[in-house]
């Protein structure tokens, strides 16, 4: 696999191709970052993003972890003190699940984001972005229905914080795509750079296959979840033997759930797949490249039953660090 290939391996979006190359091409020493609104534990959402980063170290990045703590208060996550305090769990969360210490810069937003210069950039940002803008592109990020003021602020922040953690490549979820787009066009305006973005998918519900998994509405998977409880939500999760499931009955689009964690979550981390099964049906089955799980199990020789019991395995062993982690807290 080349470098290029490497990057831009299970991500949906790359903006723009010839960009992402240019990085492709002299990897060392350049920073990729995340930022994250501290809001609880880690759950499978930042897992996502999080394979992408420890992929980026593996391919000599510098990674950086924005601990968003202003942005989860300008989102209503909370107190100010409640924030700051999750924030230092979820770094030691994110360490556990595999992020190098050693190669990753954790940054908590306050550290700068209330210096003069910064807010003086900010209200720079704000001239330039019509109230409409700002509310579309955190239509898909904000909690709630009534955009507040403080909502149409947080996008100008986080296109702010490229610039200010000095980051080449910008990484998130397919939900933060127009942030970033809103960053590109608006940031020439204070003699910043466009940032180069990857986006990655977001996972179907997990019971439903319908619209992406989340922690507010319906099951997810977080570090917080028991091994029983682990078993359970995959035990119960959507899972056709087939890839691209059929609209339901009002047309709206489904995906396979269980698919989708295999290829995003199980593949990247382990490289290898083995699925358990008695020598009556068939013994084990292993699998190098996702693809051919996939074949398998719409050709029927991988039942979804024995899939899901694969997939509950490896997510344990995913989740059970950080949930140690949580364990040594609460004790
Ligand atoms: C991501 C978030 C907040 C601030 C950021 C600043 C720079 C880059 C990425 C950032 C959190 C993200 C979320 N908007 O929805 O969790």
């Amino acid at each position: 696999m080349d470098a290029y290939e490497q990057i831009t391996r299970n991500v949906s979006e790359v903006v723009t191709e010839a960009e992402v190359r240019a990085l492709a091409d002299s990897p060392d020493g350049k920073r990729a970052y995340v930022g994250y609104e501290p809001s609880g534990v880690l759950h499978i959402g930042h897992m996502l993003t999080a394979n992408k980063l420890i992929e980026l170290q593996e391919a000599g990045f510098e990674v950086v972890v924005l601990l968003a703590d202003v942005h989860a208060y300008l989102n209503g996550k909370g107190t100010f003190a409640e924030i700051r305090e999750t924030a230092t769990r979820m770094q030691e969360q994110f360490v556990a699940y595999g992020l190098e210490e050693s190669q990753t810069e954790f940054v908590l937003g306050s550290r700068y984001q209330l210096d003069e210069e910064y807010i003086l950039d900010l209200h720079a940002l704000e001239l330039e972005t019509s109230l409409s803008r700002a509310e579309r592109a955190m239509a898909e990020i904000a909690g709630g229905d009534t955009a507040t003021v403080a909502q149409a602020v947080y996008p100008l922040m986080q296109a702010l914080d490229i610039v200010y953690l000095d980051v080449d490549l910008a990484i998130g979820g397919m939900e933060q795509r127009k942030v970033h787009m809103l960053a590109r066009d608006t940031l020439p305006s204070i003699d910043a750079d466009s940032p180069t973005c990857l986006h990655t998918p977001l996972i179907a519900d997990l019971t439903t296959g319908v619209g992406k998994m989340s922690t507010s509405t319906g099951v997810s998977i977080s570090m917080e979840d028991s091994e029983a409880e682990i078993e359970e939500k995959v035990n119960d999760a959507y899972c056709p033997p087939t890839a691209d499931p059929d609209p339901t009955d009002e047309g709206e689009e489904r995906e396979n759930p269980v698919l989708q964690i295999f290829e995003y979550h199980v593949f990247p981390r382990f490289g290898e797949v083995v699925v358990e099964r008695p020598e009556q049906y068939g013994g084990d089955l292993s699998y190098e490249l996702y693809q051919n799980l996939e074949d398998d199990l719409e050709s029927g020789e991988l039942h979804p039953a024995d899939a899901k019991g694969a997939l509950a395995t490896y997510l344990n062993e995913l989740i059970a660090p950080g949930r140690e982690k949580i364990r040594e807290r609460t004790e």
